[in-house]
Parts: C-alpha cells; structure tokens; sequence
C-alpha cells in the first residue's frame, strides 16, 4: 500500500446528483483520488467481504478513473469488486447490481446527460448498499472531508483488463469483470409482460429506441431487440462512444434531435424513446406526439396495475416539486399518498425503502419504482410498452384519455444554460427577498396565494433540506417555480418551471407555450431574467 501526501482541493462538493466537473480538473493530479478518499474515509472501514461495484456511462476519463478507484479499494479494505465489462453500467443496472448482490455500495462514473471527451464532463457519486444515491448527511460529510484531506491510500498494482469477463486479484481484492446487461435485463422481465410486448412489435407496432451514442445501446439491444424481437436497427446510436458522438446525450426535444425528427416526420413509428448518458433519463414520444416527463409519471401511476410489477396497486407516489401537479391527481383517485420532495433523486430512497410509494418521478425526464433505487429509463420505456401492448390503444390516445379523465397540467420547463453566476445568483436573492411581500398580489390576472423557497422535512429520517427553489403559487393552482440547476459544470443553469391546470377538456388543444403564456411573461415580470441574464429567450424549452 502507498499513502499519497495531497491538499484539499476547492468545489469537491457534490451537487443534485454526485461531483461533476470537467474531464480538465478531474484528471489534474490528486483530484480523483482525493474525492474518493473522501468517500471511503466517511463510510469508515468496511466490513469483512465487503462488496463495490463500479462502473460508469463510458465517457472519456472512466477507465482511467475506474482503475484509480480499484487500487484505491483494494487499500481501504474491500474483498471484492464488481465491475461492468468495459467499465461499462447503466446507473440502474449499477442499482439493480449493487442491490442483487447485497453489496456494501458502488461508485458510478457518469456527469448523466452532460457531453462527454477531454474537453467536456466528468462525474462520480457514491450510491449506498440500499443501491440509491447517497443521502445529503453522506455527502455533506464527504464534502467536510475532502476540507480537511491530508492523504490518500491506494495499492501499486497493474491495471486491470476490464474488458474480459473473469477474475482478477488485485492486492487482496478480488476485481470481477461482469456482464453488465444480464442481471439489469433479467430484472425487466420479472416486472413486465415480455409475452404481450413480444406480439405487440410482432404484429407490426414500430418503435424506435435512441441510445445517443451513450449506455444504454447494449442494455436497449438486448431487451428490444434480443429478447422482445424488435427489428434490428430499433436501436439508433447504440454504440457508446466516449464523446458520444459529439452530442449532448440529453433526451429532450432539442437534443435527441434525430429520433425527434423522425417521430414527427412522415410515417413515423408508433412509440419513440430516448436515453441519457447513464441510462436514467427517458424521453417518450409518440407518433407526432410528445408526453411531458409530468404527465408521463401519472399515466403510468394510473396504468400501474396493467403490468405484472405492480398488479397488485401502488402503496403511493413521490414527484418532485418542480414536476408537476398531474401524479397527485391520480393519486388521490387511487386513494394512495402524494409526496412532494426536492429535486434529486435521492430525496425518494427513504420513501422508497420505507414501503411507502411505488413509483416516484421528475420533469427531468426521470422516472421509477422501488425496483431499483435511481430513476429508470429502459424500465420507463417497458412500462409503456407493457401499458400499450396491454390497451391497444396509440401514446397520444391513452394520454389525450388520461386528460379528459383528470383534466390536464399544462406544463413546461425553459432553461437558461451557461448564464453567468453572479448574475444567477442575484437574480435567486432578489426572490428570496421579495417572496414574503408577494402573497395576496395580483400579477397578470393571477392572485399569489404563496410564495416561499422550498423546504421539505423527509417524513422518514425527519431531516430538512432548505432553499430548494422558490415557488409562486396562485389562487387558481398554477404556479412558477424557479431553481439553479445542481448538475452544471459551467457557469449556471437557471430553470424556469411553469404549470397551469386545465379541467375544461374543450381546452385540452392549445400548444403549451400559449397555454402558459400569461405565467411566462408574469415570471419575468417578478424575477427579471431578460434584465438580469441578458438572455432574451430560453436555450432549451421543454
Ligand atoms: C440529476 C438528478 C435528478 C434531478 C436532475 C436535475 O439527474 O439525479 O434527480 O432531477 O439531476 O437536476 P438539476 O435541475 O439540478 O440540473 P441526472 O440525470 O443528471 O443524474
């Protein structure tokens, strides 16, 4: 074993979802392993055949790191390590795997839909032995470690070959090089009605899958086309590259740019849907037809029983408070709970591990159920192939349906990327300090009942996360919301969320953005980003 002399580093403090920065200062000496020590020394020592499983989305920089973290294992004491063949795992499968094999906890690889290459991100986040991200007690403390670092362990030893399944030793920890699709693929079919998927695209239903160059080509491969029989070539940009191709493998309507023009082209398939990064993001389209991640949550919630899993009902469901109102709805007519949590997904873990809710949400196209503990986004894409193949009806349907039943969540998200912090930052306290004079106001026709920044108590372990954005909600259930995003690496991402319920399904048509008109211009009366950012309009709408 060789102990390293390091210094603390600035910023190694995790955000949303785990520390992300660009490939250019993880790969700066002591960076990596000084984060992982970090880590390591805040779980303290292991117990005696402990188990970590690694592995990451394939971009630029996870190999090197991951042969880091093997050494580094192998000096904190683990007995083994699970590692995906390539140094490959989907975020899911990386839960699925940690949880199948009852392993201490893992660390995964991926900055999620950020671009990948030596000019672009990197990340890493430490998921707990429940297979779900670390709480914000773990990180906080691993941030309060990385503050005071005076050294780091690791063992001198040959890389290892990551890229033949087997066995390697490495100092006294066994490194295992396993498939990393056929556990993750094995769970799918224990949830889904595979029979009834299989002779729906049998009898002639076209789908299309974009893995944008990122994880999920392999895990999308062998379930869509191996093992439901999809036609080869159902699975566009399979091939993880480590750029990704030079795309920014976010599954939204400006970035998943091809399948989005296929699906609103001519003779589009019935079903598309798009992946992220590391797999936990979906996107689901139909034809000429776009569900919002919102909406998509509810329909499924109200769908659930339709599929093996979740025959027997729902025990609730958890959304984030950015997302929108549509899952509480459905809720209510289930007669099951509605919780309403900070973005992250780790804020659901509790939830989840309590028995508490099935499924759990986000508007950042994240969705999932107590079948692993990260959002899913193979499994979302199976829910609605098992909910299709089980109405018989088209995506547009089933949710135009899903309207006229609950009514509907007008809803949509505009970001601001790469927006100068101070400026963010300012724009958030001129918020803060104006949100206790805002009740009672009337903006634009609208009364504001509240306006607050969001705190939220876990109703499991009683602790408070504060400042997680501040909302303003009217008389009438609408409501703008406003965040910094917590996975940028450059600069900040402010997120505008804006919803309006429509009961009326005579007023079911209108395009979104028309819909919401009135709330937009209203948030930029109330929060000044034109004047503030400089940004006249939105880099991504949603
Ligand atoms: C991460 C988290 C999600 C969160 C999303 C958006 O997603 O895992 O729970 O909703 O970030 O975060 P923000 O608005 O702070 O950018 P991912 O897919 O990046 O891991």
């Amino acid at each position: 074993m060789r102990i390293v002399a390091t210094t603390p580093f600035d910023g190694q403090k995790p955000g949303t979802s785990g520390l992300r920065k660009k490939v250019k200062v993880f790969a700066q000496p002591h960076y990596l392993e000084n984060f992982v020590q970090a880590v390591f020394d805040t779980l303290g020592p292991v117990p005696a055949g402990a188990v970590l499983v690694v592995g990451g989305d394939g971009r630029y920089h996870n190999r090197t790191a991951i042969q880091t973290i093997l050494k580094m294992a192998a000096a904190h004491g683990f007995s083994r390590a699970l590692v995906g063949q390539g140094g490959i795992l989907s975020t899911p499968a990386a839960s699925c795997i940690i949880r199948k094999y009852q392993a201490f906890g893992g660390l995964i690889l991926s900055a999620s839909h950020n671009p990948g290459g030596p000019e672009e991100d990197f990340g890493i986040k430490y998921n707990a032995g429940n297979g779900g991200p670390a709480p914000e007690a773990l990180t906080d403390a691993v941030y309060a470690r990385t503050r005071s670092l005076t050294e780091y362990r690791l063992v001198d030893a040959p890389d290892v070959d990551l890229d033949t399944l087997g066995e390697t030793q490495v100092d006294g920890l066994t490194v295992q090089v396993i498939d990393p699709v056929a556990d993750y693929a094995d769970l799918m079919e224990s949830l889904f009605d595979f029979a009834a998927i299989r002779s729906l695209i049998a009898g002639g239903f076209r789908l299309r899958f974009d893995a944008m160059h990122a994880v999920t080509g392999p895990y999308a491969r062998e379930i869509l086309e191996k093992r439901l029989g999809a036609p080869a070539g159902t699975v566009i940009n399979g091939m993880p590259l480590e750029d990704f191709g030079g795309g920014h493998p976010d599954p939204n309507l400006v970035y998943a740019e091809e399948l989005v023009a296929e699906m609103f082209g001519a003779n589009a398939p019935d079903f598309g849907a798009a992946s992220d990064g590391d797999g936990d993001r979906n996107m689901v389209l139909g034809r000429n037809f776009f569900v919002t991640p919102s909406d998509s949550l509810a329909v499924l919630a109200a769908n659930a029983t339709l599929c093996p899993a979740y025959a027997r009902g729902i025990a609730g469901v958890a959304r984030s408070m950015p997302t929108s109102g549509a899952a509480d709805r459905v809720a209510a007519r289930l007669g099951v709970p509605c919780f309403e949590t900070p973005t992250g997904w780790k804020f659901f873990g509790n939830l989840l591990d309590a028995g508490k809710v099935t499924l759990c949400g986000e508007e950042s196209f994240g969705t999932g159920s107590d079948h692993v503990r990260e959002k899913d986004g193979l499994w979302a894409v199976l829910m609605w192939l098992n909910v299709l193949a089980s109405r018989k009806d088209s995506v547009e349907a089933i949710v135009r349906h899903h309207w006229a039943e609950y009514g509907r969540n007008y809803y949509s998200r505009h970001d601001y990327e790469g927006v100068d912090s101070d400026a963010a930052n300012g724009l958030m306290a001129h918020l803060r300090a104006a949100a206790p004079g805002l009740a009672g106001t009337v903006l634009r026709g609208y009364t504001v009942a509240l306006c607050d920044d969001f705190a939220y108590t876990d109703p499991v372990d009683g602790s408070v996360s504060t400042a997680q954005g501040i909302r303003v909600l009217f008389t009438d259930g609408s409501r703008v919301v406003f965040r910094l995003s917590g996975t940028g690496t450059s600069g900040a991402t402010l997120r505008l969320y804006v919803e309006r319920y429509e009961a009326d399904a005579t007023r079911h048509d209108q395009p979104t953005q028309e819909a919401l008109a009135d709330l937009i211009a209203l948030a930029d009366d109330v929060a000044g980003i034109v004047a503030r950012t400089g940004r006249d309009a939105p880099t991504v709408i949603t």
